[in-house]
C-alpha cells in the first residue's frame, strides 16, 4: 500500500519523468524541423553534373573541351540565379606554355555582407603521369574525380540555393589551371607551378577588397569509400572551420568518410586563398594513406573516370556542406 509519507517523492519522480519526456520530444521536433527546413542534397543530380563535365573530354587549358565546358559552367550558375564573373587570364605554366585560363565565379545574394566562399578546380591534368603503364602517361586525365567531382557537388548546391537561399551570401569559384603542375621528375622545386588560377584570383580578386568569413575547397570528393582527413594547411589557417565541418559530418553519421585524424599537408588552391587573400580556407580532399600517392589509386591515371564515381560519397560530402551552410 502507498504510504502518505512517500507521496512527495512520487510526485517529484512524476514531474522529472514528464520533463524528460517533454525535452526528448522537443529534441525530435528540432531535428524534424531541421530536416524539413534544409534542402536535401541530391547525389543523383551531382552525379549528372559530373557526367556532363566529363563528356566534354579532358578540360585541359587551350583545348575546345575546356572552352565548351567553361561556357557550360557559366550557363549553369546563371540558371541557378548567380551573378557570374568570368575572370580570364593568360597564365604561364612551368614549361613556358601560355594558358588561356578562366576562373568562373558565381555570387548568390551579392548584397549580403556575411559571405562564405566555396571552391573547386574545374580544369583537368594534361598528363596521366601517375599511370602504371608508361604508354598511358602522355594522355590527359578524364578528371571525373580530380576536378569534376568538386564542381559537381557545388553545382548541386547552387541549384538548391537558387530554390531556397540560405541567410548568408555564397560565392562559388571554379578555379582554372590547378592541375598543370610540374611532374615529379622536374628538376627544381615547382610547388608554385600548381594552382595557377587560384594564385591569380588571390592576387586579383573579382571585387576589390573581397572578403568572406571563410572558405571551403573541395578536391576529389567522389571516389568510392573515400576518406577525408583533417588536412594540415587547413588546420593551421582555419582550425575552427575544420572542427565545424568534421563535427557536423560526425553528427550526420558520415564519420567513416570524414576521419577525425590529422592528414597530410597538401599544396592545393586553399593554400593561396589563405596565404594571399587572408581568407581562412579549408580543403576537403581525399587522403588515402594506403595508396602510393596518398590521393587514391586512380589519381592522375587513365582510370579517373565515371566508373569510379560513387553517389554515397557525394551524398556524405554534399549533405555535410548543406548543413554547415544552412546553419550559418
Ligand atoms: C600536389 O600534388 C603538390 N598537390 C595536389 C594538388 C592536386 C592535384 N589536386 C588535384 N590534383
Ligand atoms: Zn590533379
Amino acid at each position: 500500500m502507498l504510504r502518505p509519507q512517500y507521496l512527495p517523492c512520487i510526485l517529484l519522480l512524476c514531474i522529472l519523468l514528464c520533463n524528460c519526456g517533454a525535452s526528448a520530444s522537443r529534441k525530435t521536433e528540432a531535428s524534424e524541423t531541421e530536416q524539413l527546413s534544409f534542402p536535401s542534397f541530391s547525389a543523383d543530380s551531382a552525379y549528372v553534373f559530373i557526367e556532363r563535365q566529363v563528356a566534354f573530354g579532358p578540360r585541359v587549358p587551350n583545348t575546345t573541351a575546356h572552352k565548351r565546358c567553361a561556357a557550360y559552367l557559366s550557363k549553369e550558375l546563371k540558371r541557378f540565379g548567380a551573378e557570374v564573373f568570368e575572370q580570364a587570364a593568360e597564365l604561364k605554366a612551368f614549361d613556358g606554355t601560355k594558358l588561356q585560363a578562366v576562373n568562373i565565379i558565381g555570387s548568390f545574394n551579392p548584397t549580403q555582407s556575411k559571405r562564405i566562399l566555396l571552391c573547386a578546380h574545374w580544369d583537368s591534368r594534361p598528363w596521366c603521369d601517375h599511370d602504371p603503364e608508361p604508354q598511358n602517361r602522355k594522355q590527359a586525365v578524364s578528371g571525373a574525380n580530380d576536378g569534376a567531382s568538386g564542381v559537381g557537388v557545388l553545382l548541386e548546391i547552387a541549384r538548391l540555393i537558387g530554390k531556397q537561399p540560405p541567410s548568408v551570401g555564397i560565392d562559388m569559384i571554379f578555379f582554372d589551371a590547378e592541375d598543370y603542375g610540374a611532374p615529379q621528375d622536374a628538376k627544381t622545386d615547382m610547388q608554385d607551378s600548381w594552382c595557377l588560377g587560384s594564385q591569380y584570383w588571390a592576387k586579383h580578386p573579382h571585387r576589390n577588397g573581397y572578403r568572406a568569413s571563410y572558405g571551403i575547397l573541395l578536391d576529389m570528393v567522389a571516389a568510392p569509400g573515400a576518406t577525408f582527413y583533417r588536412e594540415q594547411i587547413s588546420e593551421y589557417f582555419a582550425p575552427n572551420i575544420v572542427e565545424k565541418v568534421w563535427k557536423e559530418a560526425q553528427r550526420l553519421g558520415f564519420g567513416h568518410y570524414f576521419v577525425n585524424k590529422k592528414g597530410g599537408a597538401i599544396t592545393d588552391d586553399h593554400l593561396y586563398v589563405n596565404r594571399i587573400s587572408g581568407i581562412p580556407c579549408i580543403d576537403i580532399i581525399q587522403f588515402d594513406p594506403q595508396s602510393q600517392s596518398g590521393f587514391g589509386h586512380y589519381w592522375h591515371t587513365v582510370n579517373d573516370t565515371m566508373e569510379n564515381i560513387d553517389k554515397a560519397t557525394l551524398h556524405a560530402v554534399g549533405s555535410t556542406l548543406i548543413h554547415v551552410l544552412y546553419k550559418e
